[in-house]
Parts: C-alpha cells; structure tokens; sequence
C-alpha cells in the first residue's frame, strides 16, 4: 500500500495522552500541529486480509543498535507490531549507535518511498534537516523512547518520561540513606550513550537531587548503555576512587552487570547492606533478578515494548484521525528492602507526586522483558 498524502493539510494535535503500560489513562495537554496526514482511510490496514492481498503498509524504522536487553526487547515488539500477518512491510536497520548511519538510514527510508518512518533517536539533536525532508516527501514521521530536542517536525512520540526517572532515583537514595543512617553520600555514575536523550534526562533528574541534598558526585562517565562499558569505567572508578565511594549509579541495567563485575574483581560489594549502594535503570528481567537477590538495591523500570503503542499512531493516521503528539509510558520503581512504601517528588511537569515502591518478587522479575 502507498501512502496518500494531501501535503499542506494542518491536523491539529491537541492531547497528550498519559497511557499506562496496559492501556489508556488521563489526558494531559499540548497543543501543537503537523503539517503532514494521512489523508485517506484504509478499511484492512492491520488484518490479516491486508497480508493476503499483498496491500501491505510499509515502515522504515532506523533502530539506535543493539547495546542492552532493553534494546532487544525494543526491537522485538515493534518488530511484532510491524509483521506481515498484521499488514506491515517492515524495513529494519540496526544503526548499531552510529548517528550519521541512522541518518542515512532515514535518507534511505525517503529513497524508497516508505508510507511511515520510525526513529528511535541516537541522540537528540541535529535532526531537524532531515526531518524537513521526511515532511516534504510527505512521509509522517513517528519517534520512539528517546525524543528529538531539536525539531517538532514529526507526528508522534510514544515513549519515557527520562527526567522522572532521575528525580525518582535521587529521592529514593535519599529516603532510603535517610532510613539507614548514612549520611554521607560519595556517589560515582556510570552514564548512559552521551548526547541521548535517556542519559540527559536521568543526569539532569539525579542531578537536581544531589544537589539540592549536598551529596558530592565524585565522578559521571560514559558507560554507552553497554555491560563492557559499565564494566570498563567502573574498573577505573575503583583504581581512581579506592575507598571514597559508596554509591553507584549506573543509567542500565547492563551497564550495573559490568559494573558488578568490576567491582567483584576489586574486591567491593555492593546492594543491600553492604559497601556499596547500587542503583539501575530498564528492570529488564536479569536486573530485577539482581534486585531480588539484592545485589541492586533499587531499579527504576523503562518500558520498552512500544511497538504496538506505534502501530496503533499508523492505524490512526490510516484512519485520518488525530494523533496525540505525546505518549508517555507509566513505570514502576522497584526495590530489594521493605523499607519504604513510596517517594514523593516533584516531576518534571511541575507536579507533586507519590509513587509506590514495588518490592520484587520472583512473579515480577519473572514477568518483566
Ligand atoms: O535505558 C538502555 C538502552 O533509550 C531508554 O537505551 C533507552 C535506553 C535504555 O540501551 O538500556
């Protein structure tokens, strides 16, 4: 199937919708426009009848690598949303974390005259000229998980709330130091890929904690949301910071199983009651596991499995209905002790919230991605 676009034609997107991992909740508001929309609606778009008849949707999507089990996870449910029984002709390209090969990716994607692009941005500038070209070929663009900072020109994104899930971590280390009795925090982190928008987000929101608490980040370096990364700086941290530190924060799961690694070797220990106060992001499943058995003391979920939450912005558009411009994921906050019940923080819309603290158990590391 081509795409049928009336170039020109203003669609007005005026919510953002607050969707939780299982469905639809509240609507928050935004008001912005997209000069581009499908203009004619598709009665088999997405059935199987779609596959029989070879009328197939075509998306590209240009994926940022392979680097984590969150990224797998990633691929694997848009891949599943985008299958050929549900009337996609998915073109997929692992840009394996190299901007300008996901730029020429969506170069390609223009080339070949796809209906929609996804993108999954590397990082979160730089991204306004091909965007204009995407709109002057008249093809919506749609984003997932990490956002583009620099240019309003797509439909949709469906994704994270980055920010919250640095302030969350930050308060919690202070509810949990303050229900310990430590009182002096010497934090090292371990960053995600510089330049995304996920290791901004989770700097800036740990950061505005520490220091509004005074707490002395000793060092935040790039681990690139890879377990040799998260291992390689972490063996520099215990050389560089021998005996300083007792917390570490590593932006991925993988990047804390590296970490752990290196920290074993040099003799450290780390989670519940020990030297060390470990903290995560993604709770995949092998990290809930480590919650579980308290080699992490907290770990603050990302949800991944955004494909169908994509599929369903197409069938949208299809439709010629309006899309809502954002889409934010809900996440729960997962934690080793039974110590506290919740946090309360103020979010990046400015919002006082209170959120539960999930101990995990085997049913919850078993059933995450
Ligand atoms: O946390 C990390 C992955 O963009 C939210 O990228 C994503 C991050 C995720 O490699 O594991």
């Amino acid at each position: 199937m081509k795409k049928r676009i009336v170039a020109g034609m203003l669609v007005s997107l005026m919510a953002a919708s607050m969707v939780a991992c299982g469905g639809a909740s509240d609507t928050a508001s935004t008001d912005t426009s997209s000069d581009t929309a499908a203009a004619e609606t598709t009665e088999d778009a997405g059935s199987d009848d779609a596959a029989a008849s070879g009328d197939l949707i075509t998306v590209g999507f240009a994926q940022v690598g392979h680097e984590s089990d969150w990224r797998t996870a990633s691929t694997n449910s848009v891949q599943a949303a985008f299958s050929e029984e549900n009337g996609y002709d998915l073109q997929f390209v692992d840009c394996d974390n190299d901007s300008a090969t996901q730029i020429e990716a969506v170069r390609q994607f223009i080339q070949d005259d796809v209906d929609y692009i996804v993108i999954d941005p590397i990082v979160s500038t730089g991204w306004d000229t091909v965007l204009t070209e995407c709109e002057d070929a008249g093809i919506p663009v749609i984003v997932i998980d990490r956002t583009i900072d620099d240019s309003d020109k797509y439909v949709s994104w469906v994704g994270s709330e980055f920010m919250n899930e640095g302030l969350a971590a930050g308060t919690w280390l202070k509810d949990y130091a303050e229900a310990k009795g430590i009182s002096d925090l010497n934090i090292l982190v371990i960053e995600g890929s510089n330049g995304s928008s996920a290791q901004i987000g989770r700097t800036d929101g740990f950061k505005k904690i520490a220091d509004a608490e005074g707490w002395t980040i000793l060092d935040s370096q790039d681990g690139d949301f890879t377990q040799d990364g998260g291992q390689q700086v972490m063996e520099s941290y215990c050389k560089s910071y021998e005996g300083k530190f007792n917390v570490v924060v590593c932006q991925n799961d993988n990047e804390a199983f590296g970490a752990m690694d290196a920290m074993k070797a040099a003799g450290v220990s780390y989670g519940v009651d020990k030297d060390v106060i470990l903290i995560s992001f993604d709770a995949c499943k092998a990290g809930l596991e480590y919650v579980e058995s308290g080699d992490i003391n907290a770990d603050f979920m990302c949800y991944p499995l955004q494909g169908e939450y994509c599929a369903d912005i197409v069938q949208q558009l299809e439709s010629g209905a309006t899309v809502a411009k954002q889409t934010f994921m809900t996440e729960p906050w997962y934690v080793a002790e039974d110590i506290l019940s919740s946090i309360t923080y103020t979010n990046n819309a400015g919002e006082e919230v209170t959120e539960d603290l999930v101990v995990v158990t085997d049913a919850a590391s078993q059933a995450s991605y």
